[in-house]
């Protein structure tokens, strides 16, 4: 008989693997922690105060009169007030007298590095402001940055944020396609970019897939190049100009008008699942504000002190928060990677974490379970010695890379802060605070103080402790999306129709005994099996729990006796080899002995790699065509477009036991 959907949300938590682990803060930590458990309390009892405080941690030029205008679902951050992003990151620091501290520790593939300080990055920002006004940029105007992870990206976009121009951040591997349909959206002027970048030991261009976009395309004024790699490209006189050539001419200074708190800072890109890519809309005050403050609250930040390294794409919204306006904010020192972890060896990512003394680290579960793939005698080459904590992000965290993280990045010292965010929440909305929280393997913990995140059934109704629904989001936040590029309907009908008044991210989750949240994933994502809901999520740890078993993908494919069953792709461990014949047989049962008979996967097959979006996210629809027989959907927002081809043509003598 057909469940009710209560009934539904409570049994996807039943489902879930029993954890019992608990890591407290380390009391060094604790003791001198940025955020303690008062801040709850203070937050709850008046949302916007905290807030306020919040926002005086940035520089203003004039303050705000109101801190929130709530028309639902559009809101207004600290209106009337007035202030400049790259101000608060980069002029500020240096008038403070900290000019001579590394903002930038910059990593070249190929080994070339630079440090550069806060005073010259101010310097290379004004620059770069300069120069875009010479190509006639203003105020309001869209620039399109399509580049590899390399300084001057982070000066493009600073540079348009002291202008007040928009930027939109193209990730690099993106096809034609992709920058060509952002490019019409935005109606970007300027496009900036570089002949290429260095990845996986080559250089890898970048320049043609712009002249190919930017063909028909006569909105394009003007492609300002970067020199990074010295590959031939085309060029067309007139509209192409090198970055050497018109930004190293200027002046150093340029004066930053203060822009109202509302002024829009940057358009970000998501793909969703099918149709045009959404452009979420980010505005000045309130997107500082809380990116500023949950940098420096949920990594416990002395940025006298630390080296933070977010290892991530640029691209992502985790680069924007956390690479540029985070960190920079609060006056870090930043380490930024151009290349792949395995360039030219597996060890190069605590190379440099050891080079620099890295102390926050933050990157993605799927890098995690790639280091996991390659070894724990990788990591224990290198002294991560002055690590103090670990961020993850981008996906439910399984709870075997968690501890694998904690015990062989962290020296099972370190706290793991899992963080629960989107490109439309724009900065962290549910994570542990490193010394306040007892860490679980896989859950997010907490929303953060001023947050009114809360789980809730199908009518939106607050679920009690141990049961599984949605997450929401009861009240507006300062970094909150305010809304998508040119269409205020699809705004509402995405994220505000499904429950009256809250605000829907698309993920289930569920509130544990102790009032604690773990997500688990899109809700597109849930599969429905003999009528019982399953959570991909929980299958793919399952399975990630097993010894062979480095990276796992479920999906539920179309069944014509259970509706829908169970499909997954797995990728081995590097030193099981073939795992065996036996295999697929041992992994069924390990799954069904985890979570019961009905999870088992009807069909297992062994796959080389994932198709993959910029931030690591299995794109799920597309092992759903393949699982279907059905033919791809759009590729084109894949790290890397054949190894779809790889997944399809092994299919035919897939390890199966159908
Ligand atoms: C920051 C970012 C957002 C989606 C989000 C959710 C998933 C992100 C997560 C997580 C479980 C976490 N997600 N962090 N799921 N635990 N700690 O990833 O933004 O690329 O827009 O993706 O990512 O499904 O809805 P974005």
């Amino acid at each position: 008989m057909a469940q009710t959907p209560q009934e539904q949300g409570s049994e996807t938590l039943s489902n879930l693997l029993q954890e019992t682990r608990r890591f407290p803060p380390p009391p060094e930590l604790a003791a001198h922690a940025n955020v303690t458990s008062d801040a709850f309390a203070a937050a709850s009892a008046d949302p916007l105060s905290f807030w306020e405080e919040q926002a005086r941690r940035l520089t203003w030029e004039r303050s705000w009169d109101k801190v929130l205008e709530w028309n639902p679902p559009f809101a207004e951050w600290f209106g009337g007030g007035k202030l400049n992003a790259a101000v608060n990151c980069l002029d500020r620091h240096v008038e403070a007298g900290l000019g001579d501290r590394v903002a930038i520790h910059w990593e070249g593939e190929p080994g070339d590095s630079r440090a550069i300080t806060y005073a010259q990055l101010t310097g290379m920002v004004c620059q770069a402001a300069n120069a875009m006004t010479e190509l006639g940029v203003s105020k309001g105007d869209r620039v399109a940055i399509y580049m590899p992870m390399i300084p001057e990206t982070v000066v493009a976009m600073l540079a348009c944020a002291r202008l007040g121009a928009i930027h939109m951040v193209v990730f690099g591997g993106f096809s034609v396609d992709a920058l060509g349909t952002r490019l019409d959206d935005s109606e970007a002027k300027l496009v900036v970019t570089a002949d290429g970048g260095y990845r996986r030991g080559a250089p890898s261009s970048l320049k043609p897939a712009v002249d190919e976009a930017v063909r028909d395309r006569p909105a394009v004024e003007n492609v300002l190049v970067v020199r990074r790699t010295g590959q031939e490209i085309d060029w067309s006189e007139g509209r192409d100009v090198w970055w050497h050539d018109i930004v190293d001419r200027q002046d150093t200074r340029h004066h930053a008008e203060a822009h109202d708190a509302e002024h829009p800072l940057y358009i970000m890109y998501t793909s969703g699942t099918t149709a045009k890519p959404k452009g979420i809309l980010h505005t000045t005050g309130g997107y500082l504000t809380q990116v500023s403050y949950t940098h420096w609250a949920v990594f416990d930040l002395k940025p006298e002190s630390d080296v933070f390294w977010t290892a991530a794409d640029i691209g992502w919204v985790t680069g924007h928060s956390y690479i540029v306006y985070g960190p920079l904010s609060n006056g870090a020192t930043s380490v930024m990677y151009e290349g792949t972890p395995d360039t030219p060896h597996k060890g190069r990512f605590w190379e440099i974490a050891e080079k620099y003394g890295v102390s926050l680290l933050y990157m993605a579960p799927t890098a995690i379970r790639t280091f996991m793939k390659w070894g724990e005698d990788i990591p224990a080459g290198y002294d991560l010695s002055r690590l103090r904590v670990l961020g993850s992000v981008g996906e439910p965290i399984n709870p075997e890379a968690y501890m694998w993280y904690r015990k062989n990045i962290g020296g099972d010292r370190t706290p793991v802060v899992d963080t629960w965010w989107q490109t439309e929440t724009g900065a962290i909305m549910v994570s542990p605070l490193p010394g306040v929280h007892s860490g679980k393997p896989g859950a997010a913990m907490q929303p953060l103080p001023g947050i009114a995140a809360d789980v809730v059934d199908e009518t939106g109704a607050s679920v009690p402790n141990g049961e599984g629904g949605y997450i929401v989001v009861r009240e507006p936040w300062p970094a909150m999306l305010r809304g998508i590029w040119g269409d205020p309907q699809r705004y509402r009908e995405t994220y505000w129709s499904r429950f009256e008044g809250l605000y829907f991210p698309g993920d289930g989750a569920k509130r544990d005994e102790d009032g604690d949240f773990w997500l688990l994933g899109r809700v597109d994502d849930v599969m429905l099996v003999s009528g019982h809901n399953i959570s991909t999520t929980e299958v793919e740890s399952a399975l990630v729990s097993h010894p062979s078993v480095a990276e796992a993908a479920v999906v539920g494919a179309a069944d014509p006796v259970s509706g829908q069953a169970i499909v997954s792709f797995v990728i081995l461990r590097g030193e099981v080899g073939n795992g065996g014949d036996d295999l697929v047989s041992e992994l069924r049962s390990h799954v069904g002995a985890s979570l019961g008979p009905i999870a088992k996967p009807r069909q297992i097959m062994v796959v080389p790699e994932l198709p993959k979006t910029r931030s690591g996210k299995i794109m799920r629809r597309l092992l759903r065509d393949v699982a279907e027989n059905r033919q791809l959907g759009d590729v084109s927002t894949l790290t890397d477009s054949t190894v779809m081809d790889v997944i399809s043509a092994k299919l035919p003598n897939a390890n199966s036991d159908e």
